[in-house]
């Protein structure tokens, strides 16, 4: 039946990649070479995690989020000829012709980057009263034109669908507090423009604790959703609050095409949870937080970049059909 599963997406034939070890019998694996970001990849950087990649040119672009040695969080673009290795700029990223209103740069982080019919559109978490969403457009990751934000304070994880649904710009998000919000659930909005949102419906509360504690606290997207003839795989992080703080695992779903706010399936197992020295190390332990993945149609291949207790960035690597399958099997709706 997975052989049959359709993918759809740019050819990537020479994503990250490296092959289940022997031996493993996870669905998704991790990279050998992780974590492939350290947290002093730039003169200035306290911290690189939680960022974005997509195919640019004939290699990768990436928007970082780079906290500095102020602690402040920036993003930084980067450029990559395999996906692994990574050239993250010095200076961080400009954004021109923003309403003065909103210009004021306060803070960024947790970047999502996805191509739109002719650009390329990167998301963010704004500051702006609090956080919300931060929009922008770019064709050449030199210039980025800042948009309206997305929403009203406090929002996070707002992640763009790769194309428009039902005639519209599509994204999901995740209403918060100003703090290190305790709740939280997804919704999907639909916009004809990119600047003024509605349609808000809501796809996802956090799992019941006796189903699924990983996912019991709040939920939240992690990379741009992935359409296939199943529906659109979501990859989104789920909180679990420990004796010890909170624990940032990651998970999948799968989403009606035509209607995403409609759930077909959420898997009850995680894919990947804190378990290496670097995921459980770090400024804040136990974070596995992904934001971004690249995948092959033909291969079914899934590489997922996810930061790790929010110092540096790895990868995961998985078989889209296989989680598919994986989300189908272990469904808790
Ligand atoms: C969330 C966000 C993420 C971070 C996580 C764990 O609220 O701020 O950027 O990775 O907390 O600290």
């Amino acid at each position: 039946m997975e052989n049959k599963i359709k993918i759809e997406g740019q050819a990537l034939p020479n994503m990250p990649w490296e092959d289940r070890p022997s031996g493993c019998k996870s669905v998704m694996w991790r990279f050998s070479g992780n974590p492939i970001i350290g947290r002093d990849a730039l003169s200035t950087s306290n911290s690189i995690f939680n960022s974005a990649v997509v195919p640019f040119e004939d290699g990768y672009v990436g928007v970082f989020r780079c906290d500095d040695t102020n602690r402040r969080m920036r993003l930084h673009v980067g450029f990559s000829k395999d996906g692994i290795d990574w050239d993250i700029e010095e200076e961080d990223l400009n954004l021109v012709g923003g309403d003065d209103e909103i210009a004021e740069w306060v803070y960024g982080y947790d970047p999502r980057v996805v191509w739109i019919e002719d650009r390329y559109y990167v998301t963010w978490c704004n500051g702006y009263h609090g956080p919300t969403i931060g929009c922008a457009w770019t064709k050449d990751f030199k210039t980025f034109h800042q948009l309206e934000n997305a929403f009203l304070p406090y929002n996070r994880n707002g992640v763009l669908f790769p194309r428009k649904i039902n005639g519209n710009f599509a994204m999901l998000s995740r209403p918060s507090d100003n703090g290190h919000t305790a709740f939280g659930d997804i919704f999907y909005s639909e916009s004809p423009d990119m600047e003024f949102w509605g349609r808000h419906r809501h796809i996802m509360s956090p799992a019941a604790f006796e189903d699924s504690a990983w996912q019991c606290m709040k939920v939240g997207a992690g990379p741009i959703p992935i359409e296939t003839s199943e529906g659109w795989l979501m990859i989104y992080h789920g909180v679990l609050r420990s004796c010890n703080g909170y624990v940032y695992s990651f998970g999948s779903a799968l989403l009606d095409k035509e209607k995403p706010w409609k759930m077909i399936a959420r898997s009850g197992p995680y894919l990947i949870a804190p378990r290496e020295i670097y995921e459980l190390a770090g400024d804040v332990p136990n974070v596995t937080f992904p934001c971004a993945a690249l995948h092959d149609p033909d291969t079914k291949r899934i590489a997922v970049y996810y930061g790790c207790a929010d110092t540096v960035t790895s990868i995961a690597f998985g078989y889209i059909d296989e989680i598919i399958e994986f989300t189908k099997k272990n469904n808790i709706l």
